[in-house]
């Protein structure tokens, strides 16, 4: 970069899939970061940023950082550095051959979700004239809650985060932000210091749970009858809000038929939560106000996972909290995500050929009319993340060629034929949108790639050029794309957000307040006819026991529920490298009660296997007096070479809504090895 000697602080945001999107300010002296603190004109994230954003400052120069393209050798033990020319010749004649012989379909794009930013939209220019390869559609994360939240509100957004501070009744449900939103627990404690009661559903105890006034503990996946069991009691102890109701909702007739089948004894027989627990949350759900209901993602991993999700969503509609300061459904806020896609060469006829995302490592070898036969992965590590690890590994060895995309040696690029080095994000300009707080931030460029790195930007323009196709989408002012996406009349905002934190048009602190929903009725649906139509789902919802839940007959044999969840110092398979983080780093242990551990004869610190009929993992064992008997959990995330294997042990299925994936829909059976 220019002025080399001069010290200079740059506006810029973490692009990682974190609720929080911190606004970050970066000082940058001789080209290098010497230090990092929070943009503190972004009210939500107010000036901090956790130790994981800290630890960019290790992250860019990591002694293990990739930083040229590599090519496995040819006794396919490990890779040797190569310059771009041969890697981009070595992939160009792959990718056309395959082409030709089968057409562009034999190829899968795959981008997960390391980095959230708009550029790699880009990548099109290539694929569209490629010819459109096979793709993946819905999603590993969240797909079912937001289209239970669509099909019951019209669209994913919520309050401002900051009136949280205002609510006096807030109620966590399967979510766990003192790690995976801290940014959130911060408001939630200061609303608790105000008086505010916090309840929270959660099987697990956690350090969310530990500041909790309430803490109810379900057996998973059990979350859509303890949702209609509370609306039960909400009816019989006349606290629902029937005028809000009649002014604003459709089908709650129905729906209070539907929730008399769950009265409290049968709630409890199902939930497993005492009937003295059930009722006093509802009451105090129902009593004070404003209550702010906040799901997590956390309790729609599971095949039922939609129509649980539209039950927890109703209970905010049925208080009448709905377009209130302080009050609400909270779940994702997307009044963000209003860029459009940058110019691109037309897509090419006919239809995309897809799979569900979760389905990667059955859904691969069963194409044949094209086989896929090459991949490319982006910002995704699917061998540690996609659930069903030895089919995916399967389906990635029996590839012609793999391409992945990445800044280090993870557990899927060390299965590629080539890896191309990938920038952080200080390497680049590009916009990042938020899924918690509203705000769009620049990701202004602080330093220039280091080694051989190149943006997937450019990446996908020199592969145009081998190709012969068409680059002027590449070619102009950056600055003019980036413009180019933001809403119509709204481009001068890429100024602004030098300066700070910008809103799109339409932003509303409070939602709803007009209660006008963008829903099919244009009311609040209890029934959903759309969702019937979509889903194949009854217009209500409804609650069955999970196929492989405790009721099944899997769980004969096996009969634990294993949760994979998220830890505060790592982002699912990432930061784990880092010399910062592996100073506070959790072990990937596996939490279990004391009685479940000890009726399989294991003590504290055992190594224990874990298996289930889809694989089987070694785990040392810790006793969690804290866990709810039947569940247990390590978490997700495989960084290190010592880490489990968790996904081997979960299903590639996908939930009934919206294509999400079931990683804690899991049972295993747990014992010495
Ligand atoms: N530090 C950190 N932060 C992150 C991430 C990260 O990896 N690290 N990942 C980001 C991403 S991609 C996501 S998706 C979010 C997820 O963040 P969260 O919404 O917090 O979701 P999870 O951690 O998946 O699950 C939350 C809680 O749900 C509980 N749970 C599991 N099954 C059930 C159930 O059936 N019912 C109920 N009531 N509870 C259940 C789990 O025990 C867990 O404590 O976090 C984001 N933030
Ligand atoms: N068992 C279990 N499995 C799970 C979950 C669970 O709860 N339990 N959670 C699921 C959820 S919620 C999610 S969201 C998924 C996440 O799945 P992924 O998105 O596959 O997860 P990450 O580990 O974050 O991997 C992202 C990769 O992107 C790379 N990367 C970062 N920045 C860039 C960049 O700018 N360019 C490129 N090319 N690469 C970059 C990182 O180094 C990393 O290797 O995992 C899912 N898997
Ligand atoms: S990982 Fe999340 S909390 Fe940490 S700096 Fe990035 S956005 Fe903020
Ligand atoms: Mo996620």
């Amino acid at each position: 970069m220019d002025h080399m000697d001069e010290e200079r602080i740059i506006r810029t945001v973490c692009p990682r899939n974190c609720y929080c999107t911190c606004g970050m300010l970066v000082t940058v002296r001789d080209g290098r970061i010497i230090s990092l603190e929070g943009d503190p004109l972004n009210p939500a994230t107010d000036g901090k940023v956790c130790l994981k954003g800290l630890s960019y400052v290790e992250r860019v120069g990591a002694p293990d950082r990739i930083l040229t393209p590599l090519r496995r050798r040819s006794d396919g033990d490990g890779f040797d550095p190569i310059g771009w020319d041969e890697a981009l010749d070595g992939i160009t004649a792959g990718l056309s051959g395959l082409r030709e012989r089968y057409g562009p379909r034999a190829t899968l794009f795959y981008e997960g979700s390391g980095n959230h930013g708009s550029l790699s939209a880009l990548s099109d220019v290539f694929w569209n004239q490629y010819g459109g390869p096979t793709r993946a559609h819905g999603d590993l994360c969240w797909p079912a809650g937001l289209e239970a939240t669509r099909l019951t509100y019209g669209d994913n957004l919520h309050n401002h985060p900051v009136l949280t501070r205002e609510s006096r009744l807030i109620l966590l449900w399967g979510h766990n932000p003192a790690e995976t939103n801290v940014h959130q627990m911060r408001l939630i404690l200061d609303a608790q210091e105000k008086g505010a009661i916090v309840a929270v559903i959660d099987p697990r105890s956690t350090d969310t749970t530990d500041a909790a006034d309430l803490h109810l503990q379900p057996r998973p996946g059990t979350d859509g009858a303890l949702a209609m069991g509370i609306a039960a009691i909400l009816e019989e102890e006349g606290l629902l809000d029937r005028v809000f109701l009649e002014k604003t909702s459709v089908g709650v007739e129905p729906y209070l038929e539907r929730i008399r089948e769950y009265p409290p004894g049968r709630t409890a027989e199902i939930t497993g939560i005492p009937e003295e627990d059930i009722r006093e949350l509802a009451i105090r759900y129902g009593s004070f106000r404003p209550a702010l209901l906040i799901a997590g993602f956390g309790l729609q991993r599971h095949r039922h996972a939609g129509q649980a999700m539209r039950a927890v969503a109703l209970l905010p509609a049925l208080t009448g909290n709905i377009g209130v300061r302080g009050g609400g459904w909270q779940y994702a806020n997307l009044a963000s995500h209003g860029l459009r896609p940058p110019p691109l060469p037309p897509a090419p006829d006919g239809e995309v050929r897809s799979f569900p995302t979760s389905r990667l490592g059955s859904a691969l070898p069963e194409y044949d009319d094209p086989p896929v036969r090459a991949a490319w992965f982006e910002k995704a590590n699917p061998v540690s993340q996609h659930p069903g690890t030895a089919r995916v590994r399967e389906a990635l060895a029996d590839l012609e060629l793999l391409v992945v995309v990445d800044q280090f040696l993870t557990d899927t690029a060390r299965m590629a034929h080539y890896v191309l080095p990938a920038k952080t994000l200080f390497e680049e300009e590009d916009i990042v949108t938020a899924y918690w707080h509203p705000y769009l931030q620049l990701r202004q460029k602080v330093l220039d790639p280091p080694g051989e790195v190149k943006t997937e930007t450019e990446i996908w323009e020199l592969l145009c050029k081998r190709f012969g196709y068409d680059t002027r989408w590449f070619d102009g002012d950056r600055r003019e794309l980036l413009r180019s996406m933001l809403p119509e009349g709204e481009g001068d905002l890429l100024e602004q957000m030098e300066s700070q934190p910008v809103t799109l048009k339409g932003t509303e602190e409070v939602v709803w307040s007009d209660v006008r929903f963008p829903t099919r009725s244009g009311r609040i649906e209890f029934v959903s006819d759309e969702a019937a139509e979509l889903w194949g789902v009854d217009p209500l919802p409804s609650f069955d026991h999970l196929p492989e839940g405790h009721t099944s007959e899997t769980a004969a044999m096996f009969p634990l529920q294993l949760l994979t969840c998220k830890t505060r110092e790592r982002i699912h398979s990432q930061f784990g490298n880092l010399s910062w983080i592996k100073g506070v780093d959790r072990p990937r242990q596996l939490d279990i009660h004391p009685e479940d551990a000890g009726s399989r004869g294991l003590c504290e610190g055992d190594l224990a296997v874990m298996w289930n009929d889809r694989g089987r993992v070694e785990v040392e064992v810790h006793f969690d007096h804290g866990i709810r008997r039947g569940v247990v959990h390590v978490i997700e995330g495989r960084c290190q070479p010592d880490d489990p294997w968790l996904n081997l042990l979960t299903a590639d299925v996908v939930t009934d809504i919206n294509h999400g994936a079931t990683f804690y829909e899991c049972l295993v059976e747990v014992g010495s090895p």
